[in-house]
């Protein structure tokens, strides 16, 4: 018999479009201001409707689902919890418990919404899987990518996609859906998605996100390009970091071209799903705003993803998707909070699916450099599991430069200071506590004069030749570098003032962490448990600002005494990133001349004349602005000058408050040294030890038993 043509209905694509007002239910438990508020939901309905877009779908309400299907995800408690949490019994201490979650709040529609989202990701997911529908967008709130097993977080009750995933795969073999990609492009790391699926082959996940070194939401490391799973799921997550906001449709062009896409093609998935977050979105009407500048232009997109994805953009990101997997491809609504980015961007891609002809134009085109090394990390990291990926890139890239920090910062909250958008939600983030001013330091140590005997430095030596000026002296270095050293009064210190104008924020990890003992590389002198005064910087004004945070580097207690500490290891930050660990950093807002003071004096690069009782610091700065560029893309600068010199390596940890944070540490090569032995790890001295702990414990990080067995715990860990 021949074939008879389709009828028309049939060849058009059937879209699925599933809304329902049930999912508004969940809302602030006070009215109070949300950006993931029922609203999203409403104006994305809207706008579709009013485009006639809707009528063009298949509209579906949203179902219920039954318990063992949240199982395969979550935890019967956290089921349990987040059923009841809406209830009476939980009146009195919703709020409190929401309290304890990271962003999260709860009301008494609550329980409803979430059990909705999560069937109705299913309800839809199963109907792709099965063909009655071509493809599908369901619009679902709260949101899903970051709740984890036995916890809701980041606006997440529980993991819809997650959930509809294992439905899938387990629960309906009828479907013969065996390989699943899941790709999620909301600007946050899919946290609680990754871990789901971390050593399992069957789920590809991946998700490209903002990551700026570990510090943007959640906040947590997973994010970075080095988690690729586990076990028999190694190689079956990827991870696409962003080191910074402002990416847009070149950037994530880019990533979907050179390593999604390529990667997808090899996997062959039998379904997509789209954990679809419009939170890296730059607002449509901004974008077409001919003279705006983007930066005017950014802010009025995402107010927490900082990134600059257009609605085209991500048609065009979803286009690229629909040449896999028959085009089967569902799309469950995540984060964005930009109403009106949002409905054009649902808008956008509801035409994609429907079929519709579109065209991408965009006047720059350009990834930003930074793009490129990305891209190019990631592919190391996965090459092995995804031979395509070995490939070189293409040489001739072009490249944008990173964005200043001003301009980064009038569209992102990389910093998240909570303000505005997580009132509710307590503190998160690796900015673990408050900035306070610092002028409340009262307390003035007196610059004390130094001993000559006690100097941490040897005094001026025989080396001295000819060639200098006489006033001039040339010191060897404990460690046998020579540094040279003029006298201060002899000096035009015209770096000084430069320097002087330049802010840094100073990362401390080891007895600086305690501000006392900080201050006296400011002010001079020497705080409790110190043997050797310090002499103190040229520029003795207090710090601006204080901030904690932590970082993915390894703290390490090496050399086995110190004259200032006598026996006993002092810390160091391994330079390695390291995003299985934390360590705790006190930062000081300073200027770059104190830091290079600082430096000096870590380094015992400071002399006293002993004649007169003169200091003399080293005639040039070792961390000038140019160094700080440098650092700001390689990431860390070995001082040849001083390369013998304990803590010759200075570290970019990324920014805060638009400024470079600045650490210093021993080079790698050191690292190597302890781990061959050759250098001795030894535990600190107990009054180091001590000094350690009060700065953490003064700084509100910790109390004394967890900040002591922080200690111990760096101290005794093998490298
Ligand atoms: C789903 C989503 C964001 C949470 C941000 C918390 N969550 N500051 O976008
Ligand atoms: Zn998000």
């Amino acid at each position: 018999m021949a074939a008879a043509p389709a009828p028309p209905a049939a060849r058009a694509a059937r879209v699925g479009l599933l809304y329902d007002e049930r999912m508004c239910a969940h809302a602030t438990p006070d009215g109070e201001e949300h950006p993931e508020n029922p609203e999203r939901l409403r104006a994305i309905w809207r706008k579709l409707n009013a485009e006639g877009v809707a009528s063009r779908c298949v509209v579906l309400k949203a179902k219920e689902t039954e318990d063992k299907y949240i199982a395969s995800v979550h935890s019967n408690n956290h089921i349990k919890l987040m059923k009841e949490i809406s209830s009476k019994k939980y009146d009195s201490s919703r709020n409190k418990i929401a309290r304890k979650y990271n962003s999260i709040y709860f009301n008494k529609g609550s329980s409803e919404s979430a059990v909705l989202a999560a069937g109705s990701v299913i309800e839809v997911a199963e109907k792709v899987a099965a063909g009655e529908l071509r493809s599908a967008i369901a619009l679902v709130r709260p949101p899903g990518h970051h709740a984890e097993h036995d916890e809701a977080m980041g606006f997440c009750l529980f993991n819809n996609v997650a959930v509809a995933a294992n439905y899938l795969l387990n629960d309906r073999p009828d479907l013969g859906i065996k390989k699943i990609l899941i790709v999620d492009w909301d600007v946050h790391h899919g946290n609680g998605t990754q871990k789901m699926f971390y050593n399992d082959p069957r789920v590809l996940f991946f998700s490209v996100h903002r990551f700026d070194y570990g510090s943007f939401y959640p906040s947590e490391g997973d994010g970075s390009h080095c988690f690729i799973g586990e076990e028999a799921g190694k190689g079956y997550n990827i991870n696409v970091p962003w080191e910074h906001g402002k990416c847009g449709d070149a950037d994530y062009i880019a990533a979907w071209d050179h390593v999604l896409l390529p990667v997808t093609e090899a996997f062959d998935p039998d379904i997509i799903l789209v954990s679809a977050g419009f939170d890296a979105v730059l607002a449509a009407a901004a974008a077409a705003a001919s003279n705006a500048t983007r930066t005017a232009a950014a802010a009025l997109g995402d107010p927490l993803g900082g990134c600059c994805i257009t609605p085209n953009g991500y048609a065009l990101l979803l286009t690229k998707l629909l040449g896999f997997a028959k085009g089967r491809i569902v799309m469950a609504l995540e984060g964005g909070y930009n109403l009106r980015s949002i409905a054009n961007s649902v808008f956008a891609c509801a035409k994609v699916l429907l079929g519709d002809k579109f065209t991408f134009s965009s006047p720059e085109m350009q990834p930003f450099e930074s793009t490129w090394r990305v891209i190019q990390a990631v592919r190391d990291e996965l090459k092995t599991y995804w031979p395509v990926l070995s490939s070189k890139l293409p040489e001739n890239l072009s490249l944008r430069i990173k964005p200043s920090p001003s301009e980064l910062y009038a569209s992102s909250d990389s910093e998240p200071d909570g303000e505005d958008v997580d009132e509710l939600s307590g503190a998160l983030s690796s900015v673990n506590v408050i900035q306070f001013a610092d002028d409340a330091i009262s307390e003035h140590l007196s610059k004390m004069k130094l001993d000559e005997e006690n100097l941490a430095v040897k005094t001026a030596s025989s080396c001295s030749t000819a060639e200098h000026h006489p006033t001039d002296s040339v010191e060897v270095d404990i460690d046998g570098s020579v540094v040279l050293s003029k006298r201060i009064s002899d000096l035009s210190l015209a770096w000084r003032s430069d320097l002087s104008r330049t802010h840094v924020w100073y990362a401390s990890f080891g007895s600086n962490m305690w501000k006392p003992r900080f201050l006296c590389y400011i002010q001079g002198g020497k705080a409790e448990g110190m043997s050797i005064p310090c002499c103190g910087s040229r520029d003795t004004s207090s710090p601006r600002g204080t901030m904690w945070k932590t970082v993915p580097h390894r703290l390490l207690f090496g050399r086995s005494s110190t004259p200032c500490w006598g026996t006993g290891g002092v810390a160091f930050l391994n330079p390695e990133i390291n995003y299985n660990e934390k360590s705790y950093v006190c930062m000081y807002k300073i200027t770059l001349e104190q830091f290079n003071d600082i430096l000096f004096q870590e380094n015992r690069l400071v002399l006293e004349d002993g004649k007169n009782g003169n200091v003399v610091y080293p005639d040039s700065p070792l961390i000038g602005s140019s160094e700080v560029e440098f650092m700001s893309t390689n990431k860390a600068i070995h001082l040849e000058p001083i390369k013998d010199s304990w803590y010759s390596n200075v570290l970019y940890l990324g920014d805060e408050d638009e400024l470079p944070i600045l650490t210093m540490t021993c080079p790698s090569s050191d690292i190597e040294r302890y781990k061959s032995g050759e250098l001795p790890l030894a535990p600190p001295s107990k009054t180091y030890a001590a000094t350690l702990i009060k700065g953490l414990v003064e700084g509100k990080q910790l109390d004394a038993d967890g900040a002591a067995s922080y200690i111990n715990a760096a101290a005794a860990r093998g490298l």
